[in-house]
């Protein structure tokens, strides 16, 4: 059969993790459901996403201000909503915790527990929400400290580095689903006539340099020498491309990360004069998004550390970020720790 028939017959995720739990034990039958409820949860979501521009109701804020201190969106506590139930009752989490929400979501005692903890941001970019821009669903899957009672913070104060699974859903002009299980990157596209998520980027890689630089640059007056030494060095002539790097910049990270992804370049979020720390979460969105570029053959640092190395102190810690194509990240890392120009 030709690779072409093949492809049009479609592989569901189930079937590919399915095939990879010879090669690779962690992808157990209790991940593979883990997987397929989030999923389940992704295509509500993708649905609602659809919808929001013809039903009013779905836009515009709830009038609630989250753990972060941002505005709360109709669209952002529905995500938040839909995975939160479906997480409870799928049997195979110890506990949760979600961008949206202060401390640790427990599983409530009426309900089975699991040996899995999983954290996510239900929708990231939200600000783009109503203007029908490309927004994601992050997440990040560790296995439950054995000991450690489900519904404590040290189940989730990890380093990214013991990730057993990260993904995201991009919620763009297709929606798809972009997961690691740590052997390599895989993305599956949502094939609507099917209702399922099938096979349509195996085995992703990152270009080793990109030809993109990502960053919010109206924040350049808030930078520091070294962080406006690397975005300078990116639009200048001293690139591998002899020109500067393109920018693009849409403010939803999934949505940036994912272009990078697929062309090659930096997406960058620096910590600036008054967010020292940046604006990212690193559990629930620097981590995932670090084991993600680098198992595509990427790299990710706060401009000094490798960010999976870095044991979180805090459920809602934050972090500068740089993540992208390995070399761009490499010489990111170099120039805002005072070399490398
Ligand atoms: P969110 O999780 O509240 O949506 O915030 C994260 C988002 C990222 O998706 C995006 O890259 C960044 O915030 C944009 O921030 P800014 O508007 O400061 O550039
Ligand atoms: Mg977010």
């Amino acid at each position: 059969m030709s690779d072409a028939i093949k492809y049009r017959m479609g592989t569901t995720i189930t079937e590919h993790l399915l095939q990879s739990e010879d090669e690779f034990p962690a992808a157990t039958g209790q991940f593979t459901q883990l997987l397929n409820e989030l999923i389940t949860g992704a295509k509500l979501i993708s649905r609602e996403i659809n919808k929001a521009g013809l039903l009013a109701d779905l836009l515009g804020l709830t009038g609630e201000i989250n753990v972060q201190g941002e505005k709360v969106r109709k669209l952002d506590e529905f995500a938040d909503h839909v995975f939160i139930w479906r997480m409870q009752r799928s049997g195979l989490l110890c506990a949760l915790s979600s961008e949206e929400n202060e401390g640790v979501i427990r599983v409530p005692d009426n309900l089975p527990r699991g040996n899995y903890v999983i954290i996510f941001d239900p929708l990231d970019g939200s600000s783009n929400i109503d203007a029908n821009v490309s927004i994601g669903t992050i997440f990040s899957i560790y296995r439950r400290i054995e000991g450690v009672p489900c519904g404590t913070v040290e189940n989730f104060l990890r380093r990214g580095s013991e990730q057993v699974a990260a993904g995201y859903f991009l919620y763009g002009s297709s929606t798809m689903l972009v997961y690691t299980v740590g052997n390599g990157v895989h993305g599956f596209t949502l094939d609507p006539s099917v209702g399922e998520f099938l096979l349509s980027h195996p085995h992703i890689r990152m270009p080793e340099q990109g030809k993109i630089y990502s960053v919010n640059e109206a924040n350049s007056m808030y930078w520091d020498e070294r962080t406006r030494a690397v975005i300078d060095y990116f639009k200048s002539g001293r690139t591998h491309l002899g020109k500067p790097y393109t920018s693009r910049y849409i403010g939803s990270m999934v949505a940036d990360f994912h272009r990078n992804l697929m062309y090659g370049g930096i997406y960058m979020y620096p910590g600036d004069s008054g967010k020292p720390s940046g604006k990212l979460r690193l559990l629930c969105e620097a981590a995932p998004m670090a084991f993600i570029a680098e198992q595509a053959g990427g790299a990710a640092t706060d401009g000094r550390r490798r960010i999976l190395d870095i044991k979180a102190g805090s459920l809602h810690e934050r972090t500068p970020l740089f993540v992208g194509s390995r070399q761009d990240v490499e010489k990111a890392t170099a120039i805002m720790q005072g070399h490398g120009l």
